[in-house]
This record gives structure tokens, sequence and C-alpha cells, in this order.
């Protein structure tokens, strides 16, 4: 089993279910309507109760790319911020770059909240079908450029949760081809 390291202010790899995080935000896969699904949305809803789909239906749904943040209710995270990944057309739709822009958009409320400790799920890797390694290869990349644009600098912690073995591995392998990318100090 991977040993799960988690440092503060940085990037982190972690296997766990994301609903059961004590952390100040977690992060929704979720879908343009924002009134709940399977996976992990369908996993947020059913442990943070019904009054967080009353929440979301206030909002009114959220572009694909973009971002919501709602409160907790009976999670032990603070916040929720619900995005909405890309659906997997082959590659030729913008897939990568909506996909970005959700951990881009996700970040402008964490900091706009100063949220200090934020977990995502593998967005858009599951039922929305994005390969896991270009998905894994889009999400590190943004987190590493949230955390080396300031967000380390505040002390800011980010987890990649994987929900199974495969989806650590291949994060696992992403980070080290990314961190092997560096330029030497
Ligand atoms: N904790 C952490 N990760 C999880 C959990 C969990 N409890 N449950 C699943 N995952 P998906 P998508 C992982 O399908 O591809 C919903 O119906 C899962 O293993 O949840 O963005 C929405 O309403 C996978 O790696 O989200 C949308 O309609 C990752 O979370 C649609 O699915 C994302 O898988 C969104 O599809």
């Amino acid at each position: 089993m991977p040993d799960n390291p988690r440092s503060p202010g940085g990037l982190s790899l972690l296997m766990a279910d994301i609903t059961r995080l004590d952390v100040q935000a977690i992060v929704n896969a979720a879908n343009n309507t924002m009134l709940g699904g399977g996976g992990v949305d369908g996993a947020i809803h059913r442990a943070a109760g019904p009054e967080l789909l009353e929440e979301c239906r206030r909002i009114g749904g959220c572009p694909t790319g973009e971002a919501h943040i709602t409160k907790r209710y009976r999670l032990p995270a603070r916040w929720i911020i619900h995005t909405v990944g890309p659906i997997w057309n082959g590659g030729g739709f913008r897939e990568d770059k909506l996909l970005a822009c959700c951990y881009k958009s996700c970040f402008k409320l964490a900091d706009s909240h100063d949220i200090k400790s934020i977990a995502f799920p593998a967005i858009s890797s599951g039922a929305y079908g994005f390969p896991m390694d270009r998905s894994c290869r889009i999400a590190l990349s943004e987190m590493k450029a949230f955390l080396e644009e300031g967000g380390e600098e505040r002390g800011v912690e980010v987890i990649a949760v994987c929900y199974s073995p495969a989806v650590y591995q291949c994060y696992q392998e992403s980070l080290s081809k990314l961190l092997a990318k560096q330029p030497e100090k």
C-alpha cells in the first residue's frame, strides 16, 4: 500500500475517500446541473446530506471548466468546491484546456476564501472518460503552477486524492516525470 505522505504547504498524493478528509476544502467532480450524480459527486451528496442539494439547486448549474463553492453540511471539510470537468470526446474539443480551467477555477475560489488545504479527486477521469494518464498530467501541472505562483508561500496544501491503487500509481508516475523535467536550481 502507498504510504500517503502529507506535508504542509505543498503537494501530496493520498489514497482516500475524499468525503472523509478533514481539510478546509474538497473538490467535487460535478455535472452542469449541479444536482448530483454518481461517482465522487454521489458520494459527496450522500455524505453531506440533502441540504447540499438545496444549495446547489439555488446556484442553478455550472458551465464546464468553472466552479462554485458551497457549505459543507455534514462533511468534515469546511467547504465544497464544485467544478465540472469536460466529457472526453477524443481530445479535439478543448478537453485539455477545459480540464485545466477546472483546476484554475477551484484555486481561484480557494484563494478568495483563504483556504489553506484543498483536496481534489481526479476530475473527469471516471464517468467522463478522460484518459487517466492525461488527466493526471494536467491535474499535477496545474497544482504545481498554483503552488509555484504563490500558493506554497502562502502555506496552501494541495492534495491529489486517489480512489484506487491504479489511480495512485498513475499520479505517482506522472509526478516523477513532472519533477524530472524541473530545471536544476
Ligand atoms: N473519493 C475520491 N475519489 C473518488 C471517490 C471518492 N469517494 N469516488 C470516486 N472517485 P467521477 P467524472 C474518483 O466519475 O469523471 C458524476 O455522475 C473516481 O475513481 O466521479 O468527472 C457527476 O455527476 C475517479 O478517479 O467524475 C458527473 O455526471 C474520479 O473520482 C460525472 O460523474 C472522478 O470520477 C462526472 O464524471
